[in-house]
Parts: structure tokens; sequence; C-alpha cells
């Protein structure tokens, strides 16, 4: 394996009055190929680097899925009212179906598009939490899915129940998409998909559907998450470059977070493993108490999205996600980003909380107080977005191409 000290880490610790990363923590190089080549062009890494890397996460850490887009998709209009939130909006709810060997399942889309800007940019939320918190009749309104604020600022917002996808429990892999779409009667592999690599594939199926939909522009999607929600923000992003931008909220360990810095307050691979044992594909207990024999590290997964839009937000009481860790995941990250033209994360030094970095295609935000994705963390991803996606919509722009 290619090992790296990256020498940003020196500097940003001097900057940080010193950290458990000095001198001893060694990252995977997301910029030497497994032959040991340095990729040194877009190409290269186009071609090789960013192909190998999303392997190694398909084999270690979120598993493979088994299918991509069924056959059987099919979208259906459940719901619909032209005049929703005082006008301001058309609300949509899609039903997103599917039929596997094990059976059938079904995700139910919430959207709202603002009347005025049509087609929109859109963010699409992966709801981890209850159903009344993307509340289609609005009579509950979420801090959590603040849809009429993103209404206002010219954005569709669209949500669904990552529990539709998959339940968040561990049965041994016999409900949601699993049960559906695993090969029925097998063993599972060691790099079967997880309940993570699951929620993302439903948040690549709400994307089908929302490239059929005229009222959306599929070219300015986000996708965005918190916590479990925002590990799976990342790995969808990964896996589906139609994503232009990602947003990682609070997703800490096995999402933003570096995972061989092991901080003693904050989520290990042993520890998410043990509570969480649907989340990811076998192969990624073995790295429990080992994670130096990792072949990534959780930059590489950011450096997947490259050279698209990324936004990790942070809470700085949130230890159990390692909010430093998240902020030097966008910071390595950079180095795929120069590679590509851009530049990712500015500023070297870990933020002081409030103080937004928007400046570059790698946004960071510390939030003052808890675990949460709050009105506040809203508006910097909505305030990133108006700086790089442009709010105005337009069928005219330029494709994304993600070899650039
Ligand atoms: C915690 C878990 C974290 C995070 C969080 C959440 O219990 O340890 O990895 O995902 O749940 O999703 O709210």
């Amino acid at each position: 394996m290619n090992d790296w000290t990256f020498t940003s880490f020196a500097l940003g610790m001097a900057a940080l009055g010193g950290s458990l990363l000095a001198g001893d923590v060694r990252l995977p190089d997301p910029l030497v190929t497994a032959s040991g080549a340095k990729v040194v062009t877009a190409a290269l890494w186009r071609d090789v680097r960013r192909p190998e890397i999303l392997e190694l996460f398909r084999t270690h850490v979120y598993g493979r899925r088994p299918i991509e887009r069924p056959d059987s998709l099919a979208f259906q209009t459940i719901g619909s009212n032209q005049g929703a939130m005082g006008g301001a909006a058309t609300r949509k709810q899609v039903r997103i179906s599917y039929r596997g060997p094990g059976g059938q399942g079904a995700i139910d889309l919430v959207l709202f598009v603002p009347r005025q800007s049509k087609p929109a940019p859109c963010f699409l939320l992966i709801c981890n939490r209850g159903a009344t918190n993307i509340d289609p009749t609005r009579v509950v309104k979420s801090p959590f899915w603040p849809a009429e604020q993103i209404v206002a600022r010219g954005y569709a917002a669209a949500a669904f129940l990552n529990a539709d996808v998959d339940p968040d429990h561990h049965d041994g892999f016999t409900n949601g998409v699993h049960g559906i779409f695993d090969p029925p009667g097998l063993e599972r592999p060691p790099d079967a998909w997880g309940t993570i690599a699951a929620w993302a594939w439903g948040a690549s199926r709400v994307m089908d559907y929302l490239q059929t939909d005229p009222d959306i522009d599929p070219r300015r999607v986000a996708v965005i998450g918190h916590s479990r929600g925002g590990k799976t923000a990342l790995w969808a992003g990964a896996e589906d470059q139609r994503f232009a931008f990602v947003i990682s909220n609070n997703s800490g360990c096995g999402g933003a977070a570096l995972a061989r810095r092991r901080l003693p307050k904050a989520e290990t691979v042993a520890a998410i493993n043990r509570s969480f044992p649907h989340w990811f594909c076998q192969n990624y207990r073995r790295y429990g108490g080992h994670e130096d024999e990792l072949p990534v590290d959780q930059h590489m997964l950011a450096s997947l999205i490259a050279p698209r839009l990324l936004c990790i937000g942070s809470a700085a009481e949130d230890l159990w996600a390692d909010p430093e860790g998240e902020f030097l995941c966008g910071l390595e990250a950079s180095r795929v980003y120069a590679l590509l033209g851009k530049e990712g994360l500015i500023g070297e030094s870990w933020p002081p909380p409030d103080s937004p970095r928007h400046h570059g295609s790698i946004g960071y935000h510390l939030r003052s107080g808890k675990h949460n994705l709050t009105e506040y963390d809203w508006q910097q991803y909505m305030d990133f977005a108006d700086r790089h996606f442009g709010r105005s919509a337009s069928r005219t722009a330029p494709p994304v191409d993600p070899a650039k």
C-alpha cells in the first residue's frame, strides 16, 4: 500500500496546537495507483485511480450493490397540490417502486417545487428520522427539513425516508432491498452491500425519477444527509456522479471522519460495527482496532466526489463524530480537487465555530452546539449552493462533466 504522511497535517497541527494526528498518522495516498504510479493527470485519475478507490470502498467498507437501476423501476404520482405552501410551491408525492427476485418495494418521495423558478435546482434529503420530519402536509414543520425556507430560496425540496429502502435494524439482511435483490439461497459474500449502501442505492433511484421531472434541473441536484444519512450521502455521491453536490452533515465515523485518528471520545471502526453490524459490509469488521490496515481512509471517499461540489458540516460539541477529523478529511481531499483544476477546501487551519468556509469547491463549517441538522446548517448549504451552483434555473447550463 502507498502510504504518505501529508505535510498539511504538520502545518495544520502547528495551527491547532497539537493533536493525536501529529507525526504518527499515515494516510493512504489517493494520488498513487495500486501499482505505484503517481497520478499526475486528470485522465489517470478518471480512468485508473478513481475506479480503483471506488472498488476499494466497495470491497472493504460499504459493500457492492448487486443491481443499479432495475428494469421494473416505475414512478407513480400518489399525491399533488398546485398551491402548496400558500401558493409558493407545487407539491408532488411520487412512489418509486421496484421488483426483484425476493419481492417488491417502494420509496415514497416528497417533493416541493418553487412556483417561480423552474426547472429548479434541488436538495434531496435522505431522511434518517421519523416521517413527521418530512411531513408532506406541512402541519409539522421540522427544522431538520425546512422545506419552506428551501423553496423560498429558489430550490426544490425533496426528501425520502431511508427506512423505505431498508429498515434500520439488523435482521440478517432479509428485509428491505437486501431481501428483494440479493441472490436467493446464496451465502452473503463479505463484500455484499450493507444498509448504508442500500440507502445510497435508494438515493440513486430517486435521482432516476428527478431526471424525468421537467420541473427539476437534473444537473443541479444536491444529496444531503445527517449522521448515518451523511455517511449515506457521501457514498451515494461516490457511486453516482449525477449528484452535482454532496452534503455530509455530522457524518462522523464511516462518513467524513478519518478512521485512523481513533480519538478517545470519537466513534471507532470497532465501535460502529459493534453497534450497527448491518451498516457496512462484513469485510469492514476486520479493521476494528486495525484501521492502519485499511487500504483507504475517508479522505479518499471525499476525493471520489471531486471535482463536484462537496460540503462538510460539523458540530463543535459532537466529539463522537470527530469534527476536526471531518475537517481534515476535506483538506486532504483537496489535493485531488487541485489535480482536477479546482480549489477544494481553502484554508489549512480548522476554523472556529460559526465561521463557514465557502470559497472553494469543498465547503466546511463548524456549527456551535450538538449533533443535529439545524436551520443554521441548511442556511450554510444554501449559501454555498447560491455561490457555486447558481440558484436561477437554466436548462442551458453546461452539463456536469465528472472528468473535469
Ligand atoms: C450514532 C452512531 C453514529 C451516527 C449517529 C446517527 O449512534 O454511532 O455513527 O450515525 O448514530 O446516525 O444519528
